[in-house]
């Protein structure tokens, strides 16, 4: 089922021009009720009646989240606060959070754009839902609560961690979806094995996961292990939170809400536009939001666009799953390397489970990257020859595939921390 088909499957000509349309009132209401955003445009010489194609949104000047400390912690509001019903936040670059404000018509559109998602991911009004994302500050629990609930499903707003209470309620309340972090959901996964579950048994079928990336191979292990369908979903609080963009089924792409969120791809360097299908860091304005409107604003995540039709029907641009940030990339010895792609080596790796952790230090001038990761199998750890074996295939592919040389380190199934929201993996100690 497609949730809000006018939209979903619309022509090109018709979301632009929703678009064009949209992104004139936003320039507008941000020069006139947002003293930051007229002096940016006045320095910048652009007036609100500049804007004739899309392609003029190239004119403003960008946002970044320095911007948002810089007029903590409401100065970027566009509404008086008597308008603002909701407050959420995020990590900002240093001490302050990232606080962000929504109007009911920003919620209802929320609530929208996250039932769309929803109901991508193949949820109905049958399914169950457990929120095991934290009702905090973070944007998580509340956008797919809300979306969720539109939608008509059944919530269990059960929040995070305690991860017993979380398998008994999954076990007795019949949960047939899932929101968490992908970790925490492979989290739970363990944790009810080891209490002599039958994952496969439970009546689970939907897993909705965000707010960090995986891999294939770390989805593929989620899926098997829960015997679900697992999509991901993308977001970032300064924009909306999750419902910026999410998977269908078809699993190849998410989906953009294109009539609220206009998504471009710049060079990480020039900052100039790439074009579709080249990677670059993404940039999102704001359409339709009242609250904190919000233009050109520079993500970090780096991604590219997929405009052709999906599988599924829809027509609206996908961006394919984020390789990381222009800010958590790590550069050893001048080879940059995201994570991600460490990940994908290890988890390439036969006997190796998906905890692993990544240090990065100094060794007198060069830099030295350890990592540490798990075994799946503890049995291994008494035969010193088979551990040899694996290290050295660690070793090996991640010095021959992301060409950096790292000293691996097998751990013990479970020793590693576990992590009931993000997954905090790398440790940079230089
Ligand atoms: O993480 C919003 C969200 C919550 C999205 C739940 C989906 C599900 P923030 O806390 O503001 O918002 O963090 C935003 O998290 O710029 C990305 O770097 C990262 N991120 C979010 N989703 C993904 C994903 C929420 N699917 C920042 N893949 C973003 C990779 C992701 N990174």
């Amino acid at each position: 089922m497609i949730w809000n088909e006018g939209i979903e499957c619309a022509s090109r000509e018709k979301i632009e021009a929703i678009q064009l349309e949209r992104l004139r009132s936003t320039v507008e209401n941000c020069y006139n009720n947002v003293p930051h955003y007229k002096k940016k445009l006045d320095a910048a010489g652009v007036k609100p009646g500049d804007f004739k194609t899309l392609a003029d949104i190239t004119k403003i000047p960008f946002t970044e989240k320095d911007d948002l400390r810089a007029n903590y912690p409401y100065k970027l509001f566009a509404v008086p606060m008597k308008d603002v019903v909701r407050i959420h936040a995020s990590s900002g670059t240093t001490g302050k959070p990232t606080v962000v404000g929504y109007t009911q018509n920003d919620l209802d559109m929320w609530a929208e754009v996250v039932a769309r998602l929803a109901c991508a991911a193949g949820a109905t009004s049958e399914d169950i839902a457990q929120i095991s994302f934290g009702y905090t500050l973070f944007t998580g629990a509340f956008g797919l609560h809300y979306g969720l609930e539109k939608l008509g499903a059944t919530i269990i707003p059960i929040s995070g961690g305690n991860t017993d209470r979380q398998i008994n309620v999954m076990e007795d309340f019949g949960t047939t979806l899932l929101v968490s972090t992908p970790s925490y959901a492979l989290y739970l996964a363990e944790v009810a094995k080891k209490k002599g579950i039958d994952t496969k048994k439970l009546p689970l079928k939907i897993g909705m996961f965000g707010g960090e990336g995986h891999t294939e191979q770390m989805r593929a292990q989620i899926e098997k292990e829960l015997d679900i369908i697992a999509t991901e979903n993308y977001g970032l609080s300064e924009i909306i939170g999750p419902g910026t963009s999410g998977e269908c089924t078809v699993k190849d792409g998410m989906h953009i809400a294109e009539d609220h969120f206009y998504c471009e791809i710049v060079d990480k360097d020039t900052l100039e536009p790439v074009p579709y299908g080249e990677p670059g860091e993404m940039v999102i304005t704001s359409l339709s939001k009242e609250a904190l409107p919000i233009l050109r604003y520079r993500t970090k995540d780096i991604t590219w666009l997929i405009p052709e039709k999906c599988k599924c029907g829809r027509t609206s641009m996908r961006m394919a799953k984020i390789q990381g940030r222009t800010d958590d990339m790590l550069i050893i010895r001048g080879v940059n390397v995201f994570p991600s792609q460490i990940e994908g080596v290890l988890l390439d790796v036969e006997g190796i489970g998906p905890h692993y952790e990544i240090i990065v230090k100094k060794d007198g001038v060069m830099d030295k990257i350890e990592v540490m990761v798990e075994l799946v199998d503890a049995s291994l750890l008494e035969s010193f020859s088979a551990l040899e074996e694996i290290e050295k295939k660690i070793k090996h592919d991640l010095f021959t595939i992301l060409n950096i040389s790292a000293d691996v380190h097998l751990a013990e199934p479970e020793s590693l921390k576990r992590f009931e929201g993000k997954a905090q993996r790398v440790t940079d100690l230089r």
